[in-house]
């Protein structure tokens, strides 16, 4: 079933939202056009309303919802669709869903990639990645074949950065420059984290850098953070905090929320795409940087070109983002970067 479907309050007189009749004009209007695919999974529960309510692109952005789903998952999606139309957002213009990523890219603005298999029982790593490879190849070909030139793509669905990787692989005409993947749940847990410890508010640490890949191997960057200004060296005396409970607490937090809740981070997973894009969009605060996964070629700290890879990044606003360069890499840290390298090194080839 590869149908679009178009929600109720899209087919009132003023919304009227099939292809040919929509009595709107989206350009005239700036009316931006966002996917967010796993539309009825959790995390997009907890995002999709927060995009609707202005919260992602601003209080004056209008926007139209096309959300993807697999078949299975269609009446689900229907029901949070429902809840859509019942928020009465007004900046929410339009709803579409569908199975096709084809129908659904078309002339987008910005694609949020949620939607991904979990690991299933005696799943093997490898075996995550052939499946999710699946998905993010067609989803990469939709891109290129139906995307608007400059749209920007978000990968949080994982392994977020292989997968990022692949459908870059296979949107040629899109720039790699407009491909990110999620790392800033793992910046703000850093952040809240070194916060905690140091009686500091959140939003006094600055400059949180993760380095790699989303996974246990990623390296939370304490060296070159900053709380209230100063090194976090200055401010929290206990080293072997830093080197070791820190650093692990961050890796495993996913792990320990889901033995807690029983389920993965849905609501600070959600949070922390919201954030992501608007770090993305909006220009960085002066001497300030933030965790981003980005195409690794060009990158100035040796790290191997054609990866996805989190770096302290700075945008200049509107998608323009760029590597913080300059930084120096203490060689504990250089160790454990390389680490993360080499295991999305071996995904990569592991796709091969
Ligand atoms: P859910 O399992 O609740 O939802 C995923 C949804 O994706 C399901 O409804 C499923 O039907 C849908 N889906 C599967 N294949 C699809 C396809 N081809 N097209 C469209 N939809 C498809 O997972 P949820 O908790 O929402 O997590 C989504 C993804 O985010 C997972 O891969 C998860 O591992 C990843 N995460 C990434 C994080 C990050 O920091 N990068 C943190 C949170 C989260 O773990």
């Amino acid at each position: 079933m590869h149908a679009i479907h178009y929600t109720e309050f899209c087919k009132e007189e003023q919304f009227e939202l099939t292809k040919t009749q929509k009595n709107y004009d989206s350009k005239t209007m700036g009316i931006k056009k966002i996917v967010v695919t796993g539309g009825a999974g959790q995390i997009a529960y907890n995002l999709l309303f927060r995009i609707a309510s202005g919260e992602m692109l601003g209080k004056d952005q209008p926007i139209e919802l096309r959300i993807l789903e697999i078949p299975e998952m269609m009446q689900s999606l229907e029901g949070v669709v429902m809840e859509l139309e019942d928020c009465a957002y007004p900046l929410l213009k339009g709803v579409q869903i569908s199975s096709n990523p084809f129908e659904l890219f078309e002339d987008i603005d910005l694609a949020l990639l949620v939607g991904a298999w979990p690991r299933g029982p005696g799943m093997e790593r490898k075996d995550l990645l052939a499946a999710n490879a699946k998905i993010f190849i067609e989803q990469g070909k939709a891109l290129n074949e139906k995307a608007s030139s400059n749209a920007l793509v978000f990968v949080v669905g994982n392994p977020c950065n292989t997968n990022a990787l692949i459908a870059l692989h296979h949107a040629p005409k899109m720039d790699p420059k407009q491909f990110f993947c999620m790392t800033k749940l793992d910046e703000n847990r850093a952040k809240a984290m070194l916060a905690k410890k140091a009686g500091a508010s959140v939003d006094e640490v600055t400059r949180m850098a993760i380095w790699g890949n989303h996974s246990t191997t990623q390296v939370p960057d304490y060296f070159h953070a900053q709380i209230r200004k100063k090194t976090v060296t200055e401010v929290i005396s206990d080293r072997k905090w830093l080197e070791h409970e820190f650093i692990e607490s961050v890796q495993k937090r996913g792990a320990v929320v889901i033995k807690a809740r029983g389920k993965s981070s849905a609501a600070s997973a959600a949070n922390a795409a919201l954030d992501s894009i608007r770090s993305i969009m909006e220009p960085t605060a002066e001497g300030d940087f933030f965790a981003m996964g980005v195409y690794s070629n060009g990158n100035p700290y040796q790290i191997q070109e054609d990866l996805m890879f989190s770096f302290p990044c700075r945008s200049k606003g509107k998608g323009k983002v760029e590597i913080v360069k300059g930084l120096e890499i203490d060689p504990f840290l250089r160790k454990m970067i390389m680490l993360s390298e080499k295991e999305l090194i071996e995904e990569r080839l592991s796709l091969v």
